[in-house]
């Protein structure tokens, strides 16, 4: 760290200015204490990161804080913040609570050196809004506060400490023979050096015995997945459209877009992950990742979109999932009548609200997944488990880090999003993108390759068209179908000659498996799902 060298510089030459001015409090003194108030909040978060690491990863305070305020925000503004950062978002409210954090510890050392006790009272503050959000988390226990409560124990003892050889420093130099044994400034700061240096390590020692992460880790490299009782058909020969640019088939556990309000990714060891199935059901069942691997797994093509997506946006990606089946799950509970929605849990507090009928329907394909695209879950996908329901945008099936199946009621119960103003029931709405050309590309002249692809999963993609300007709209040629389940890729020859060089527009629209023709009007995400043709202009030369 830095923090040693800078304010050091000021001791000796306004030494005599302040013996000249006796009384007056002079302001580098101020620094050091707003100095020392940032190092002594770095050794409570370094404390409490080293208890959190023995109690709970996601007890440590910033963490706490953090999550609580994402489950708080008026959605506008974080609707804003995904739209501004997309998936940056996280690490701009890490990085934005790190500066508001560094600003209220040297308000806090300001005021301990202004007025004894002061300080004291912020750090108090502080520390009982940390507790609060900690011991607020889903599944946070009374220990939960345990990391908040000495970490901040020991930044405030720390900060009253250092403030006062701070005093006594400043009280030396203002007498013109200073007693011999009195501290100096110097003396202040590289003891607050040393602080930072602990605060350092007890955060180090902290991340390094932060094991759950790695039991996690380890668990998943550990892990064979069994394989299927009922294996996907292969994928046809022809689902590509040949344009280059497109978007692949299936999209690589790598680039699959990943979104959620986890602010760290939980970490669940599958040796203490079960699943309860509780509320209007007959029998009450709980299942082990033993159990869960031992039942007949499911392997199918399911294509997951966002509700958030705008039109001709990227948050969609087709995966091959593999699984138990959601309805034979329910089935051992026994849903009872009037029951008309599940609602599921993840071990995080975030919770989604499914029709039931989605879920015990055999032929719909509704998954409790383990595998993607032939690895477990992905950390960031929510292994151990997660579920996946063809047809449902993710904010309403699919379930990260699952733990809890309510069988409840649309009246009796609300998820986390509908909560915040977005619809209780969400059905993927039909939709087609234009991968290539990019917008605002050059194109030759001659033949243009346009390509992407089209969704409409559970009713399939019947036929998809494109129109130039305000030309006719024209049929493009359809990739092979793989399943109604999964997006299709589309193509379609463009012959510019029959327009001018300069500005022209692109736009498309896709047909589902029923015939309903993709509506042209432009709706934004919320509360169900955004709608309209993806149009892009390029420049013919
Ligand atoms: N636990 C948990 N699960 C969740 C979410 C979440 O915030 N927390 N987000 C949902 C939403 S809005 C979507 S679109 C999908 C995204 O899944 P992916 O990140 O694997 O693409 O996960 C769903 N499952
Ligand atoms: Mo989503």
């Amino acid at each position: 760290m830095a923090t040693t060298s800078s304010p050091a510089a000021t001791p000796v030459g306004s030494d005599q200015r302040r013996r000249r001015l006796p009384g007056r409090r002079p302001s580098a003194s101020t620094g050091v204490a707003a100095l020392v108030g940032v190092v002594s909040a770095g050794l409570a978060l370094g404390v409490a990161q080293l208890v959190a690491a023995l109690v709970r990863p996601e007890a440590a305070p910033v963490l706490a804080i953090g999550s609580a305020f994402i489950d708080r925000v008026p959605p506008w503004l974080k609707d804003t913040a995904v739209r501004l950062f997309g998936t940056s978002d996280k690490l701009v409210l890490l990085g934005s609570m790190a500066l508001v954090i560094a600003l209220l510890a040297a308000l806090a050392g300001v005021a301990e050196r202004w007025r004894r006790g002061a300080g004291l009272a912020l750090v108090v503050l502080f520390g009982a809004v940390a507790v609060g959000a900690a011991v607020t988390r889903a599944g946070a226990g009374p220990f939960d506060a345990a990391p908040s409560v000495l970490g901040f124990a020991v930044g405030g003892v720390a900060l009253r400490l250092l403030v006062e050889r701070l005093r006594a420093a400043d009280a030396a130099a203002d007498r013109d023979t200073p007693e011999a044994g009195s501290p100096t400034r110097r003396a202040v700061l590289a003891l607050t050096a040393w602080v930072a240096v602990g605060a350092a390590a007890a955060a180090a020692a902290g991340r390094a015995l932060g094991s759950a992460a790695r039991s996690a880790v380890a668990a998943r490299s550990a892990l064979r997945l069994p394989a299927p009782a009922t294996p996907a058909s292969p994928v046809p020969a022809g689902v590509s459209n040949g344009v280059a640019g497109t978007t692949p088939y299936l999209t690589p556990n790598a680039d699959f877009y990943r979104i959620d309000t986890a602010l760290t990714v939980p970490s669940i060891d599958p040796a203490t992950w079960s699943l309860r199935v509780h509320g209007l059901v007959e029998e009450e069942v709980e299942i082990s990742f033993e159990e869960l691997l031992a039942m007949p797994m499911t392997e199918e093509r399911v294509t997951l979109t966002c509700v958030s997506n705008e039109v001709g946006g990227g948050l969609a990606g087709n995966a091959t999932w593999l699984g138990v089946p959601v309805a034979g799950v329910l089935e051992r509970a026994r849903p009872q009548a009037g029951a008309d929605m599940v609602l599921s849990r993840s071990s995080d507090g975030f919770s989604a609200s499914t029709p039931l009928g989605a879920l015990t329907d055999p032929g719909r394909g509704a998954l409790l997944a383990v595998g993607m695209n032939g690895e477990p879950l992905p950390l960031e996908h929510g292994f151990p488990v997660r579920m996946v329901v063809p047809g449902l945008y993710g904010f309403v099936s699919a379930t990260k880090w699952v733990v809890d199946l309510e069988v409840t009621r649309f009246a009796d119960a609300t998820a986390y999003w509908t909560t915040r103003g977005w619809s209780a029931e969400g059905p993927i709405k039909t939709a087609s993108r234009i991968d290539v050309p990019k917008g605002f590309a050059q194109v030759a002249r001659g033949t243009v390759a346009v390509g992407g692809v089209a969704w409409a999963q559970t009713r399939g993609v019947r036929a998809v068209e494109v129109q130039v300007d305000d030309g006719p709209w024209q049929q493009a040629a359809l990739a092979a179908e793989d399943g109604l389940d999964t997006w299709r890729q589309w193509s379609y020859a463009w012959d510019t000659s029959s327009v001018g060089a300069g500005p022209h527009t692109l736009r498309v629209r896709a047909t589902d498996g029923t015939g309903q023709v993709q509506t042209g009007e432009r709706a934004a995400p919320a509360p169900d799902g955004s709608t309209g043709w993806h149009s892009v202009s390029v420049t013919v030369q």
